[in-house]
């Protein structure tokens, strides 16, 4: 089954070769992907979830910028009545000295998981497939329990 995800490198933020590699990667693991590229506004994510009916957004950002970037994001989705995954991974601070810190902000601002550049592609992949499986085992219970 493809489970189609969104990704995308939000704000003004030019840096492709990452969001290249994950896109292949997922590709390779069976997803069904929706590159937005690079400079991608929330707007953009929300309508392409929207759109795809994506089970989940993934954010990169590279040069520094994320938190301003995502101010308001996940509230533009839950407006838009999106119940997806989001992860968001990249150079998300200046510097990112407490990878720690950086990860309890993004986190706060509703990002289900945050990954730092050290990250092999295929670590969050299998993230992203115990979560979205979680999600569809939930998903089938409740309609087992409805139609109960
Ligand atoms: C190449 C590069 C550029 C190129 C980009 C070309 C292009 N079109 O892609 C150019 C020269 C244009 C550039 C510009 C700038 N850059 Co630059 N750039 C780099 C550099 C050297 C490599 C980035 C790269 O391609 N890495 C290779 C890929 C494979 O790795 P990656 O991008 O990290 O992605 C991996 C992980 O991060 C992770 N990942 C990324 N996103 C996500 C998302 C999710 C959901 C997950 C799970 C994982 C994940 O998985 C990816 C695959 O393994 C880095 C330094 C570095 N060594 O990382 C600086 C760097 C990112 N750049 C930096 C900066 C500051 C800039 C500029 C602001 C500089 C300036 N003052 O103009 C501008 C920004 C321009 C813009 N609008 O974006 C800083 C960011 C600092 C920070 N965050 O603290 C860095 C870290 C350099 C530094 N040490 O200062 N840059």
């Amino acid at each position: 089954m493809t489970k189609p995800v969104i990704l995308g490198v939000i704000g003004s933020d030019a840096h492709v070769v990452g969001i290249t590699i994950l896109e292949q990667a997922l590709e390779a693991s069976g997803f069904d992907v929706v590159n937005l590229g690079v400079q991608t506004s929330q707007d953009e994510f929300v309508e392409a979830a929207e759109s795809a009916d994506a089970e989940a957004v993934l954010v990169s950002s590279l040069y520094g910028h994320a938190e301003q970037d995502c101010q308001g994001f996940h509230q533009r989705l839950a407006d838009a009545d999106l119940d997806v995954t989001t992860y968001i991974g990249g150079n998300l601070a200046v510097g990112q000295d407490d990878f720690e810190e950086t990860r309890r902000t993004f986190r706060e601002m509703g990002f289900d998981r945050v990954f730092d550049s050290e990250t092999d592609p295929e670590e969050a992949i299998e993230a992203l497939k115990a979560d979205l499986d979680m999600r569809s085992t939930e998903a089938e219970r409740e309609s087992q329990t409805l139609s109960a």
